[in-house]
């Protein structure tokens, strides 16, 4: 039985990803801040498989690695990392924009999936197998309008994954990126700080792509036969070309 560690497993793309292995009988560590939600999952899968969760925010260097490195005995094989935590923060110009939401950004997107993978890799170094998956975004192969550093957050998971492929070489262990387009979650509801009416506004009158579309990818990729590693994959909405270009009607 494989174990994967998900993070960001509370909602959205990470939720999805989490019922998907469960009913395929993949063994799940759970990572989120949300505590409550953790556990509500837990009980829901539990009938499919062992999970264990982990509450931690992504950005407490200290906490990812004691959260991580104290895993009990049938959880400690990470077989597969799902690298998913991450949001937008704000959609302003730069010249407006707000410190707080840059941080996050950077904090999160960026270093929380590289203390997280920092922490995973070592037994699947001394394994010599494991599977890392970082959701990077069409953010991270262009810029649109005002996505200024949440472009540059998954820019950088674009190049961290290239990277990580290279230096990871000759470890047997897999390394990938899947880039969504627009995905209906809580994501724009993060970006607006909780304004509903206009994170809707976002997927009004096309058909985005659902979550379970990118957990249905995302088990795609970890069920390819060991030699086959997708190394990067984008996936849009039918009515989406790029990131300015919705068939809206
Ligand atoms: P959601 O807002 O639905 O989910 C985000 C997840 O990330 C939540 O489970 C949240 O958990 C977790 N998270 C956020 N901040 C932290 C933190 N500081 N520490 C730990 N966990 C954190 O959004 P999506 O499912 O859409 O987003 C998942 C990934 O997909 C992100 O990396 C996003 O950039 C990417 N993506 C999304 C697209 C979209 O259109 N939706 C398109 C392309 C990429 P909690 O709050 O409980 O900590
Ligand atoms: C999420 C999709 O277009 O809001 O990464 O950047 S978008």
């Amino acid at each position: 039985m494989k174990t994967a560690l998900i993070t960001g497993a509370t909602s959205g793309i990470g939720k999805s990803t989490a019922i998907r292995f469960a009913l395929n009988g993949i063994r799940l560590i759970l990572c989120g801040r949300r505590q409550e939600r953790l556990e509500k999952l837990k009980q829901e899968l539990s009938g499919e498989t062992e999970v264990h969760i982990l509450s931690f925010d992504v950005r407490n260097k200290d906490d990812v690695f004691e959260k991580i490195g104290s895993l009990p005995e049938d959880f400690r094989r990470i077989d597969i990392l799902v690298n998913n935590a991450g949001n937008a923060h704000g959609l302003d110009p730069i010249q407006q924009g707000n410190m707080d939401d840059w941080d996050a950004m950077l904090d999160i997107n960026v270093k929380g999936l590289l203390y997280v993978s920092k922490a995973v890799m070592p037994g699947m170094i001394e394994r010599q197998s494991g599977h890392i998956i970082n959701i990077g975004s069409t953010a991270g192969k262009e810029v649109y309008p005002r996505g200024n550093v949440y472009c540059a957050s998954k820019h950088a998971v674009d190049a961290i994954n290239q990277g990580m492929r290279i230096d990871l070489n000759g470890n047997g262990i897999r390394v990938g990126a899947v880039n969504p387009g627009l995905v209906h979650t809580e994501f724009s509801e993060v970006r607006f700080k909780g304004d509903t009416e206009k994170a809707e506004k976002v997927y009004d009158g096309f058909q985005p792509l659902k979550p379970e579309d990118i957990a249905d990818i995302i088990h795609f990729v970890v069920t390819r036969p060991y030699h086959v590693n997708i190394a990067d994959l984008t996936v849009l909405p039918t009515a989406q070309a790029t990131s300015t270009i919705v068939d809206k009607n």
